[in-house]
């Protein structure tokens, strides 16, 4: 497999409005992620991905572009850009950009342009269409509520908008766009940043001739996959990117790519593709709703040995062929400790057992602020101290659809976006030490027992174990490259695999239950004992080689030794 610096690298992903406030107005800032670049240096990550800070209205926090070019006010000046480049880079730290190009902010120059009148040069640069029959132009839900259309009445007709009627998309049908666009990397590139996320990059394709929803009840998935995500032609249009600006900066590309599966996201990152490195994938998103879109508010339950079989779909599929980028949350998502682990009685262990997980995959990991001292969902009880725009307008919508309020307010607490934007808490004083002003969200009740200054004193705390988890990384080729192989896949509590890469093998052992569970070492495992690199526990001494009581949420990672008389497995 080629080695390549960003398969070996830590990405840890800052949403800035909320990481660290350095004026006092309640908004966290550039020079505030400057102030903690020590702290990231510490923890060990190599790339920090930079959620939106371009100038924009941030009616979605920033996903809303208006001028590709300068940076929001709130957020700082260009000059502080530079200087967290220049400082990010002295601590060999790369940065990622966020780009948002499947839409840009109904205040961005274009779209004001293009909304002008219908003859207007850049009309073309939106998707605009007529309306049937009085009526919008299709039945196509958007993602964040009600349809993709909105009507404008200085010309009478409908532009297209896939998120909400403040971001409209664009049209990349048309080349004189693209090359804008096309331009506006070129000028990030020379900047010297490291590397692009690609927001939404699978929606920038839409169907031809924009047809009907046949079942207009069925939305979600289908609707979306069918008529808007991974089309054939995203691939031309990424090809073409790298083939005129990308290629020649050795910079690496993430897309964001819901509603796929392994095999067709490598269309996007099998080796001989050129077109990303790797995608985020929604699969484990899922689990605990019936879909992506807006029918993820509702949930379902889950259980382990389904999250075992997506997430080694995806290791194995891409193996040798692209690469994969594994996240157990993200600013778009509940909290991973919340979520897929145990908030209350078991935070440290599960966040760690989690942390395990995250690091000893195979693909280039992303760490979510906060992640790493285990910051947990948040429980508004006022539908006014939400600010995300997909939780407002679905609280709006269930309004309108007479949904009993506590049953609006209980899908808010678990599924909001805001779960993972409330402030970072950097210590025990007020505010979370994130700002000395009133913080733009509420800062989550728990913070004086969560935060960053306890868990650094703290040698036995949720961050001091990414730090080891991460160092481990470093020393072991096989945690990056090594061919991941599922044990026990039914088993409902634990998750159990091996890396191997040459005559490395790695064991890891992961109890995702409140039980203490016994695990007996297989016999397909062609070794009989191993060392312990990291666990989660204190071990006791005299275990049974063969047989091992894992605790609640207990994790363990070995290297194994061989056999000298077995050969090892595959
Ligand atoms: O998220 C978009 C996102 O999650 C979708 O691409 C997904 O297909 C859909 O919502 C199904 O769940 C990105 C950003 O991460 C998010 O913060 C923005 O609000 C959004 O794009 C719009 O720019
Ligand atoms: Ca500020």
């Amino acid at each position: 497999m080629k080695k390549q610096w960003w398969k070996e690298a830590v990405v840890y992903e800052i949403y800035p409005i909320s990481f660290k406030d350095s004026n006092g107005d309640g908004i966290g800032d550039l020079r505030g992620i400057i102030s903690k670049l020590d702290y990231l240096k510490d923890l060990g990550v190599d790339v920090i991905w930079i959620c939106p800070i371009y100038q924009s209205p941030g009616q979605d926090n920033g996903y809303d572009i208006s001028d590709y070019y300068a940076i929001k006010p709130q957020f700082g000046t260009m000059e502080d850009f530079d200087k967290l480049l220049k400082q990010a880079h002295d601590r060999e730290i790369k940065i990622m950009m966020d780009l948002v190009l499947n839409h840009t902010s109904d205040e961005h120059p274009w779209f004001i342009e293009s909304r002008s009148s219908k003859t207007s040069p850049k009309r073309d640069f939106y998707i605009w269409r007529d309306g049937k029959h009085g009526l919008f132009p299709n039945n196509w839900e958007s993602y964040f509520g009600g349809s993709v259309w909105q009507l404008d009445e200085k010309t009478g007709q409908y532009y297209m908008h896939l998120y909400s009627k403040y971001q409209p998309d664009l049209n990349w049908q048309n080349d004189e766009m693209i090359h804008e666009v096309y331009k506006m990397i070129r000028w990030w590139l020379k900047k010297g940043v490291d590397g692009f996320r690609f927001d939404a990059i699978a929606h920038i394709v839409k169907a031809k001739g924009l047809p009907d929803a046949e079942n207009p009840n069925h939305l979600e998935v289908v609707q979306a996959n069918q008529f808007f995500s991974n089309l054939e032609h995203v691939h031309d249009l990424l090809r073409k990117l790298n083939e005129e600006v990308l290629m020649g900066s050795d910079i690496m590309t993430v897309g964001e790519t819901s509603g796929l599966g392994p095999e067709q996201a490598l269309e996007y990152v099998g080796n001989e593709r050129h077109e990303l490195n790797m995608v985020f994938q929604f699969e484990h998103m899922t689990l605990d709703s019936p879909s992506t879109g807006t029918a993820r508010w509702e949930t379902r339950s889950w259980t382990l040995p389904e999250l075992k079989k997506i997430m080694t779909h995806w290791q194995t599929a891409l193996h040798n062929k692209g690469w994969n980028a594994n996240y157990l949350g993200n600013h778009d998502q509940p909290r991973q400790v919340s979520r897929f682990g145990n908030d209350k009685e078991y935070r440290v262990e599960s966040a760690k057992m989690l942390a395990t997980f995250l690091l000893t995959l195979e693909g280039t990991p992303y760490i979510y602020q906060g992640e790493e001292i285990g910051m947990t969902n948040t429980s508004f009880q006022h539908i006014e101290d939400y600010k995300d725009i997909e939780t407002l307008n679905f609280y709006k919508l269930s309004q309108l659809q007479q949904v009993p309020e506590e049953k609006t307010m209980a899908a808010i607490h678990k599924k909001s976006r805001d779960n993972a934007r409330t402030p970072m808490q950097w210590d025990a004083s007020e505010n979370a030490g994130f700002s000395d002003g009133k913080p733009w969200i509420k800062v989550n009740h728990n913070y004086k027992e969560v935060n960053v200054e306890a868990a650094l004193k703290d040698p036995n705390s949720i961050y001091h174990y990414y730090r080891k988890l991460i160092a481990l990384r470093k020393q072991h080729q096989v945690m990056v490259y090594g061919e991941y192989t599922l044990l026990l896949p039914l088993d409902p509590d634990l998750y159990v695999y091996t890396r191997t890469l040459d005559k490395e093998c790695l064991l890891v052992i992961l109890n995702f239950s409140r039980d203490t569970v016994e695990f007996e070492w297989p016999d397909e495992l062609a070794y009989d004992s191993g060392e312990l690199l990291i666990a989660n526990y204190e071990q006791q001494p005299g275990e049974n080689e063969k047989k091992k009581t894992l605790r609640p949420y207990e994790a363990r990672v070995y290297k194994l030794v061989q056999q000298s008389s077995h050969t090892m497995i595959h």
